[in-house]
């Protein structure tokens, strides 16, 4: 039997899909680049998570989904996450299709349970088989049922972390707003240097500095982001994640092909 292709996992961060700051604002055009950056790259086998941005944030905020149930006042504010996932979901799958990839949706919520917000359950079968098909399975930061806190908020972050580890990743792209980790947080700090390679120590020593982004995150911003990127180099040695700018332009496409962009490249040593 053919070995199964190893899948390239690529986040297209909340901040790159959306205008943080506006709700329900989709970056249309971001999102169409991206989408053709991926076309041009022409890769075998590919997964493409993508977070919540301006969509899923400020309504899991407004509802407190994050802090698990507390009141009924609650569940609509549930809803209404999942409805505002879908609605982000639809948007990017359709700039796929519309490029005749064949992207298609995998509600992490209807296989993911989570508990005290860690992934418990984690079953990969579709996904694999998405990938036998040469399909583009498309996930998403998510409203979650949770066996403890009755749901809770899951990142599309921790699901890269479950997915890398899982189908044995070796490359791992994430696409943010800012080329990629700095010493401090450079939109506060100018003195906040950027980091080119970093290994899995190093990178432990660094997560204490780096904030929580001051824009509506209920995961935590980049500090959610580096404590899943050493989740993954702490089960999987193999992993070579590349933070990127994805809202310059081919730095996605470039990070795909292996050519040398500015980035910050992690590795376990
Ligand atoms: O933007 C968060 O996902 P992230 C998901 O990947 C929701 O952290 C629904 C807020």
């Amino acid at each position: 039997m053919a070995k199964p292709l190893v899948p390239i996992i690529v986040k297209l961060g909340g901040s790159v899909v959306t205008y943080k700051d506006t709700l329900f604002k989709p970056n249309i055009s971001v999102i169409d680049r991206l989408v053709k950056e991926i076309l041009k790259a022409n890769i075998e086998s590919l997964i493409v998570v993508h977070g919540a941005g301006s969509y899923g944030h400020p309504v899991a905020m407004e509802y407190k989904i994050n802090d698990g149930y507390k009141s009924p006042d609650q569940l609509i504010g549930f809803s209404k996450t999942r409805q505002a996932m879908m609605a982000l979901n639809k948007i990017i799958i359709d700039a796929f299709i519309e490029q005749k990839l064949p992207a298609v949706s995998v509600q992490p919520s209807a296989f993911i349970v989570t508990d005290k917000g860690r992934i418990e359950g984690f079953d990969t079968t579709i996904i694999r088989k998405l990938l036998n098909l040469k399909m583009i399975p498309i996930l998403y930061g998510d409203a979650v049922v949770d066996k403890t806190a009755g749901f809770s908020i899951l990142s599309g972050d921790q699901i890269i972390n479950k997915l890398a580890v899982t189908l044995r990743a070796e490359k791992i792209i994430f696409g943010i707003d800012i080329d990629g980790l700095f010493t401090d947080d450079p939109k506060r700090n100018p003195d906040a240097k950027f980091v080119e390679k970093i290994t899995f120590e190093e990178l432990q020593a660094l997560f204490d500095k780096i904030g929580i982004a001051d824009t509506i995150d209920v995961t935590g911003g980049m500090y959610g982001k580096i404590s899943e990127l050493i989740y993954i180099l702490e089960k999987w040695d193999k992993a070579v994640i590349k933070i990127i700018n994805a809202k310059q332009k081919n730095r996605l496409f470039n990070a795909l092909i292996d050519e040398t962009i500015i980035c910050t490249e992690i590795r376990r040593r």
